[in-house]
């Protein structure tokens, strides 16, 4: 049996209740690292997705952040972050999100993006459109760089590497009008295919926190890719580059500008 999107959606739903409800008390907040953090909420989330995915399709492989891969049937595949922007969300700050995400045989078929502060339930069916709330949604038209906002993020580990974002987004913010770090993969590319933001890129991120949005962005008519043009984005660490498709090509040059330059060792800041 195909899932269906409107159960998936429900299970967002009830997952967001259960995020604002176990914010109001003790979230026992636990440290993976300095910046990598997992509260009571994710683990009760995951928890809740799982017994879903159990009971309505049992022979689904399932990879969930907290609990990794719960490997069977593997044609059949979810891709299950139970709270995008954990850190954010154990600040008080509206911005995470709930992501599912469903893959048949490897090409995405269905992701849901839930803001439950916002009460913003983003959806995509493969072939069938993007949509928030259900009205369908486009990526913006905007097609010069200088009037783009753009979204990225920063991996704590990679701060003082040479895998580093920072120069990046130095060089987009003098290139594109803004840029923005929000701090929930998933909503960022959702915000992409809603066209509230014109692109968005970060680097190592993991497959639950940008499968649903993948295909949110395609199906509401954008472009994602691996930063360099990488197909795979649903094994390992991912590099991402998403936008509309005039921007696009514009923001990819730009990364190349900047990997040259660091390539030949040139101070880039
Ligand atoms: P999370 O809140 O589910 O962990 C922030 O820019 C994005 O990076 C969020 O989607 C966040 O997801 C993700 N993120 C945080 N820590 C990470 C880590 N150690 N590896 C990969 N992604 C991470
Ligand atoms: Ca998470």
């Amino acid at each position: 049996m195909k899932p269906q999107i409107e159960q998936i959606e429900s299970w967002a739903r009830y997952a967001g209740k259960m995020a604002i409800e176990m914010r109001k008390e003790d979230l026992k907040v636990e440290y993976k690292n300095q910046a990598d953090l997992v509260t009571r909420a994710d683990k009760a989330i995951e928890a809740y997705l799982l017994a879903q995915l159990e009971e309505n399709f049992p022979s689904h492989t399932a990879l969930a952040e907290e609990t990794g891969m719960h490997k069977k049937d593997s044609a059949h595949k979810w891709y299950i972050d139970p709270i995008d922007g954990t850190l954010n969300y154990a600040h008080g700050l509206p911005e995470y999100s709930i992501s599912i995400a469903y893959a048949y045989e490897g090409e995405l078929q269905v992701g849901v993006v839930y803001c439950p502060e916002m009460d913003e339930l983003f959806s995509a069916v493969k072939g069938q459109g993007a949509w928030l709330n259900g009205e369908p949604i486009r990526v913006s038209r905007i097609d010069k760089l200088t009037d783009a906002l753009l979204i990225t993020g920063f991996r704590h580990a990679l701060l003082d590497t040479p895998r580093t974002n920072i120069d990046n987004f130095i060089h987009f913010s003098r290139k594109a009008q803004t840029v923005r770090r929000l701090g929930s993969a998933a909503l960022d590319l959702a915000y992409v295919a809603a066209g509230r933001a014109e692109g968005f890129w970060e680097i190592a991120l993991n497959p639950w926190d940008v499968a649903a949005g993948i295909l949110l962005v395609r199906e509401a008519g954008g472009i994602v890719e691996g930063l360099f043009g990488e197909a795979d984005l649903l094994t390992g660490s991912v590099d991402i580059l998403s936008a509309n498709p005039a921007i696009f090509p514009q923001m990819r040059k730009v990364l190349e500008e900047v990997r040259k330059l660091k390539a030949s060792n040139i101070q880039t800041l």
